[in-house]
Order: C-alpha cells, then sequence, then structure tokens
C-alpha cells in the first residue's frame, strides 16, 4: 500500500466506498491519517469497516480534503457542500500524486484517451517487466493504485486515467503522458463534449518541462484539440506520434494499420495479440512512451511479441465447428466496437445494451463485414432503427438468446463477436459480468 507522511494527523472524508473509497481509506488511516467515509449505498456502507458520517450533514469544515470516488457525478450535493465549506475535493490519484515526494525514486506514465488507455498501459506496462525494470499497473483499469506496493527505486508506475480521475487530479506531474485518442463518450456526466475534452487534456497540462506528451496522430487530427493551445503549451516537448524526434522513436500510421519507421525494426505481424488497426495505434503509443523512458528497441520488440493481451478485449473464446466466438465486451461505444468489426471478414455482431450516444457512425463502414447484428438491451430499438436497410438485423433482446441464434446462424470461417458499442449497465453490473456472461454461453455451446 502507498502511504504518505504528509497525511498524518490530518482528518479527510472518503466519499464512495467501492473500490477506489476503500483503497484511499486504507492508506489514509495506514498514513495515520483520520478518516470518516460516507457512501449513499447501504451495502459498500456496511461492507466498510471504518467510522461512517453522512456528508449531506455533518460539518464538514477542518477536513484536509474530501476524497470523492470517480463514479460520483459532480451535481452530488458532497462537491457544493465541501466548496462551501473550503474543503478541497480531490480523487485518489491526486493522493498518489502527494505521495511521491516520499516513495523511492521513480517515473510516473499517465494514460488517457476514449479507448485503447487499458491495452496501452497494460502493454507498456509488460514491456518493462519483460525488460526488468519494476513496474506497478493501476487507476481506471481496476486497481486503485494506493493499494499498489511502492517501487524500489528506478521503478515505473504506469497509471491508466479516465476522465472522471483527471478531474479530481490536479498535481500530478507526469513523466511521460500519452493520449490514445478522443471520440464522444461519456457526455451524460461531462454535459459537452468541450467538457470531456478539457478533463483529458488535464493530465498535459499538469506536466512540467521537460516531461514527454504524447499524442497519436488521430487525436491531433480529430480537431478536438486546440492545436495553438498544444503547442504553445508543449513547445518544447511535443512528441506526436506520427513526427517523431527525428532518429528515435517508431513512428504509427494509424490509417494505414502498420507500424512504420525509418529503418522499419518493428512490424505488427510479429504481434499476435496486438492485431488490428486500433491495436497498431496502441502499440505505437506504448513504443513511443518505453522509448521515452529510454529503453533500447531490442527490448521493446520482446515485449510488443510476447504480450499476452486482456481479457474481454477482442479476446478470442474458442471455436466451434469452425466458427470463432470472440468476447470485446469492453467495446462500450461506437468508435472501439468500429475496428473490431473491421478485423474480421464475416461477422455475426452481438451489439446493444445502454447506448451512450444515437448513433452508430464509426461502424457502418464495416457493416459489409456483417451479416447479420444480433441486438440486445435498451439500445435495441434504436440500433434496428440505424441499421435498418443496410444490414440483416435480429432483435434477440437477451445476450443468451443472441449467442444462441447467432451460432446456429454462423457458418465455418465465420466470427461471433459480442462488441456492443454500448454501456452494459441496463443488464450487467460492468462489461467484465457481460464478457463472462458471454464467455460461459460459448463454453456452454
Ligand atoms: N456513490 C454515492 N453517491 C453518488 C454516486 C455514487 O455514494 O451520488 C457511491 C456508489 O454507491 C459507489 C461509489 O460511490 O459505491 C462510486 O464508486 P465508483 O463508481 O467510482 O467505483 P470504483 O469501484 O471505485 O471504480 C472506480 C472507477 N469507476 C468509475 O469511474 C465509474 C473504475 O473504472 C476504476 O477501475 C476504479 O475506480 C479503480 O480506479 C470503471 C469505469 O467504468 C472500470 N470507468 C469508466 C470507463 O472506463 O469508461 C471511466
Ligand atoms: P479503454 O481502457 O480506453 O476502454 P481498452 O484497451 O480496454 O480501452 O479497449 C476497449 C475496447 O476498445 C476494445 O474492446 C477494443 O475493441 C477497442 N479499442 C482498443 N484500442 C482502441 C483504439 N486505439 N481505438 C479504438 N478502439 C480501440
Amino acid at each position: 500500500m502507498i502511504t504518505s507522511s504528509l497525511w498524518t494527523g490530518k482528518r479527510y472524508g472518503v466519499f464512495g466506498l467501492a473500490r477506489t473509497g476503500r483503497s484511499v481509506a486504507a492508506a489514509l488511516t495506514a498514513s495515520g491519517a483520520e478518516v470518516a467515509a460516507w457512501d449513499d449505498n447501504a451495502a459498500p456502507r456496511d461492507g466498510f469497516g471504518g467510522a461512517l458520517t453522512d456528508f449531506h450533514t455533518a460539518d464538514l469544515s477542518g477536513l484536509a480534503a474530501m476524497v470523492v470516488s470517480p463514479g460520483v457525478p459532480h451535481d452530488a450535493p458532497v462537491f457544493r457542500r465541501a466548496v462551501a465549506a473550503g474543503v478541497p475535493v480531490i480523487g485518489d490519484t491526486e493522493l498518489f500524486a502527494q505521495a511521491r515526494a516520499g516513495l523511492p525514486p521513480h517515473k510516473v506514465v499517465g494514460v488517457t484517451g476514449t479507448n485503447g488507455k487499458s491495452t496501452t498501459c497494460a502493454l507498456i506496462h509488460h514491456i518493462l517487466v519483460t525488460a526488468g525494470v519494476p513496474a506497478r499497473l493501476g487507476g481506471n483499469i481496476g486497481a486503485p493504485i494506493l493499494s499498489e506496493e511502492p517501487l524500489p527505486a528506478g521503478g515505473v508506475y504506469v497509471l491508466e486515467l479516465s476522465s472522471f480521475q483527471l478531474e479530481l487530479t490536479f498535481t500530478l506531474d507526469c513523466d511521460v503522458a500519452v493520449l490514445t485518442n478522443i471520440t464522444p463518450d461519456h457526455l451524460d456526466r461531462h454535459g459537452t463534449m468541450e467538457a470531456y475534452v478539457a478533463a483529458k487534456m488535464r493530465l498535459f497540462e499538469m506536466q512540467t518541462h521537460p516531461h514527454t506528451a504524447i499524442l497519436t496522430s488521430e487525436a491531433w487530427r480529430s480537431g478536438v484539440i486546440d492545436r495553438l493551445w498544444w503547442t504553445s503549451l508543449h513547445l518544447s516537448r511535443q512528441l506526436a506520434a506520427d513526427n517523431p524526434e527525428p532518429g528515435l522513436l517508431g513512428a504509427a500510421v494509424y490509417d494505414e494499420g502498420a507500424i512504420q519507421d525509418g529503418e522499419l525494426w518493428a512490424s505488427q505481424a510479429d504481434w499476435p495479440e496486438l492485431q488490428g488497426p486500433h491495436n497498431s495505434q496502441n502499440a505505437a503509443c506504448a513504443i513511443v512512451a518505453c522509448r521515452a523512458l529510454r529503453l533500447d528497441r531490442e527490448t521493446i520488440a520482446r515485449g510488443l511479441a510476447t504480450y499476452p493481451g486482456l481479457p474481454h478485449r477482442m479476446e478470442r473464446v474458442r471455436e466451434v465447428n469452425g466458427v470463432a466466438f470472440v468476447n470485446d465486451s469492453k467495446a462500450t461505444n461506437p468508435a472501439s466496437a468500429a475496428p473490431a468489426l473491421a478485423a474480421f471478414p464475416r461477422v455475426h455482431w452481438i451489439a446493444g445494451g445502454q447506448a451512450k450516444t444515437n448513433e452508430l457512425d464509426a461502424c457502418l463502414p464495416f457493416l459489409p463485414h456483417v451479416a447479420a447484428a444480433y441486438l440486445i438491451g435498451e439500445a435495441a430499438p434504436l440500433f434496428a432503427r440505424l441499421l435498418a436497410d443496410k444490414v440483416a438485423v435480429v432483435e434477440a433482446g437477451t445476450l443468451d438468446r443472441a449467442v444462441a441464434l447467432a451460432a446456429a446462424a454462423a457458418q465455418p470461417g465465420d466470427t461471433v463477436l459480442l462488441s456492443p458499442a454500448c454501456a452494459s449497465y441496463d443488464q450487467f453490473t460492468d462489461f467484465t459480468a457481460r464478457g463472462a456472461a458471454f464467455k460461459r454461453l460459448v463454453e456452454a455451446l
């Protein structure tokens, strides 16, 4: 666990008692701080061993900070009450930033973006570990960073950072910061695309010279980043993944789905778990980040070749009678489902759930790969309208029906793909539960 003497003897509020809140309470308590905690739901409150205080009514004055979980929306009354009491509202990543001064010398890599964060982080972490560098992987990937053991000197913390976490972070100066891409997501929470982009840009705003900022060509070309702002902020350290420092780094050409370099030292064909144009982009980010960490080319190439992949991201579950079943449950928006559709020639596509936007635009160019779409969840009627006349549509309703119907229709050589382009919360607790359900159904075929 990561602790800090900076917190000793102070009083903190901890709002939200799921994974993040529990890790925060444990780290603060172990550091000698006094912790009062609350969750609006009874189950997490009941499972918490420490002192509870209802922050909707309690006097908040005197708290060193209110530490809020990323899943708490900003219109929750606790924000207004803390601000009114003059109490800073922060997240667990900010506590980590504060604790850094007391940790053995180390580096931090921060990765954000709409899609590809987990893959890029896991890949950077794998390359570092393969190279013998002590490394920890934490953050939005599902491992609150304060729960991790501190690294020895020379270690690297690789943090996946969501827009929700970045909004609650103020002093994290990443040695290497990466933006994979930005497309509309979480707009229910942020309100506008501008606000969502601004939250992501905080990662770079917090960096100081001469730390490295990495941006993909897709993000640069997306038009959502104010280029003048970026250039003036980062003139001395900007490093775009498609425009590397001459002679130093590999480059990504995302549109062509290939990794290129002046010396052609790396080829995507050598990386079995990093196929598809989206993984070309993720690999490019990881390569550039690892070069910024001064790893040599051979070491990086070894890591790319041996990367084992992550569950629920283009995960090949099983082949039945020549039909491949692929679990891409983590594809929770159209932009992340699109590359999965592109990756297979004839797809029985299971899609739907809780829609994040009212369009499927990113997926439309790949419909020629789709034999039929099997629609589930709340989004089924919307997606049926969007896909009508373009592709065969089956309103399956539930995942078990969708798997059964797709399995019955698929021919040898086809792929049954769960890549829902939607959040899962209408029918599952989260995307991992949805992916696990898919795997169980496929195993039972
Ligand atoms: N709560 C209240 N009052 C409210 C709202 C919420 O009391 O008004 C409580 C809830 O009952 C809950 C807690 O606050 O107990 C919120 O917890 P949480 O949702 O932050 O859950 P954690 O388990 O701490 O998970 C969080 C991230 N969750 C979100 O951002 C929604 C996890 O990202 C992350 O892995 C974890 O911290 C560790 O860092 C998940 C996610 O969906 C995977 N992230 C989004 C994404 O990837 O798209 C951003
Ligand atoms: P994140 O952590 O940002 O959600 P993941 O690496 O977990 O990203 O990938 C989530 C899903 O998004 C995967 O299922 C995959 O289909 C898709 N994906 C991965 N990388 C990218 C990318 N660079 N661009 C678009 N989609 C991607």
